[in-house]
Order: structure tokens, then sequence, then C-alpha cells
């Protein structure tokens, strides 16, 4: 036996109902593009696809020994995901070709984000768990195109949502069941970051 798994941050509540708010009306004019669940909102640190579960228990035990500080997160602008997997950011979301998947990107804090993930990715591997080896895009998905699709119309909408500020403070181990209507994610373990220290001037 084993489960599809993933670690992810998720937008406190505030961010994922404003999203949300944001979502709704667009749902059903755009019909290439299938908007992300509420529930579902996250930002990937470290895919690992099916782990067998014999490697569960040490990779729950593996990620509670990582040390890492909470961190600030703006998310805001469009990025795209095209047929290559490549990211795709700025002026060639304008270029109107077909694209896979629409997302928010990481306007402070990316840094930090790819140090984390790195440091998930590093304590996966120390137990045997292989994490997928693309390049590490901060990215928080916001539409899917089953089929290639323009994405210039969903880039404008997502370019005019504005920016989401919130600190990153804990990220989560997420078992993923993959269904027809889409995934459904199940927190499985939880990690809290430590307390950023404020500094008094
Ligand atoms: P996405 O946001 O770009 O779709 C669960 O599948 C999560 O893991 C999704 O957020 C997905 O990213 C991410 N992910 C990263 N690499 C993946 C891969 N090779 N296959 C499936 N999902 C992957």
């Amino acid at each position: 036996m084993s489960d599809r798994l993933f670690v992810a941050v998720f937008p406190p509540l505030e961010i994922t109902e404003r999203l949300t708010e944001l979502i709704e009306p667009r749902r059903d004019a755009t019909p290439d593009w299938k908007w992300t669940r509420p529930e579902n909102l996250h930002l990937t640190l470290a895919f690992f696809g099916d782990v067998p579960q014999a490697r569960q228990e040490p990779l729950i035990d593996e990620l509670a020994e990582i040390t890492a500080t909470a961190f600030p997160l703006v998310l805001n602008g469009a990025g795209i995901f095209g047929n290559t997997g490549m990211p795709e950011i700025g002026s060639q979301t304008q270029s109107g070709l077909g694209a896979k998947a629409v997302w928010l990107g990481a306007e402070v804090g990316a840094p930090a984000l790819n140090n984390l993930s790195k440091l998930i990715r590093a304590a996966a591997s120390r137990v045997g768990v292989r994490p997928d080896g693309s390049k590490f895009t901060p990215h928080l998905t916001l539409a899917r195109a089953s089929n290639r699709a323009p994405a210039r119309g969903v880039c404008d909408v997502v370019e005019s949502f504005g920016a989401f500020s919130f600190a990153v403070n804990e990220f989560v181990l997420v078992k993923s069941t993959l269904a027809k209507g889409g995934s459904y994610y199940q927190p499985w373990a939880s990690y809290q970051l430590a307390p950023q220290l404020e500094v008094k001037q």
C-alpha cells in the first residue's frame, strides 16, 4: 500500500476567503479553465508521488527534525506553466499561447520558500523518499486547463486580484487522493516553524 503525498503551505483562512470571493464569480466565465476549490489552495514545497506505507512514518519523523524560522510571504502577479513545465512569467503570460496552469507568484518570500523546499526534499531523501526533481517555482495554482488553453484572460483576472500577505508559520504533509471532480487533500502531519524574532530598534 502507498499514498500520494506532498508538502505544502496553506494560506490562512482570511486569504483563502478573499481569494474565494474573487474566484467564485469567474468559475462559469472561463469554460476552458477549472479554478481551484477554496480548500485546495496551497503552495507545494515538495511533491513525493506514491510513498509506500513503510516509508511514511520515517518521513513524518524526519520532517519534524527540520529547523526553520517563520517568514513573510507576499503573493502577487500571474504566472503560467505551459507544455514544457517551465514557468513563464510577466509579459509571456500575455502572449496568448496555450497553458496548463495559471498561478499566483511570490513577490516577497520566494528565497525562504525555496530554502524550506530544499530542507524538506533533503529530509525526504534521507529516509529514501524521492522528491519530484523539477525546478522549484514558488506558486499557488489558481486555475488549470485539462488541455492547453489560451491563458491571457485568466492571467489578466489573476493580475487584477492584487497582493496577498501572510506569515508562513507552518508546513503540512498532505495526502492527495485523485478523484473525478479534482484531487481531495487530507492533512497528514503539520510542522510549526520557529517564531520570527522581532528586532527592536
Ligand atoms: P500544481 O500546483 O502546480 O498543480 C499535488 O498534486 C500538488 O503537488 C499540486 O499542487 C501540484 O502542483 C504539485 N506537484 C508538483 N509536482 C507534481 C507532479 N510531478 N505531479 C503532480 N503534482 C505535482
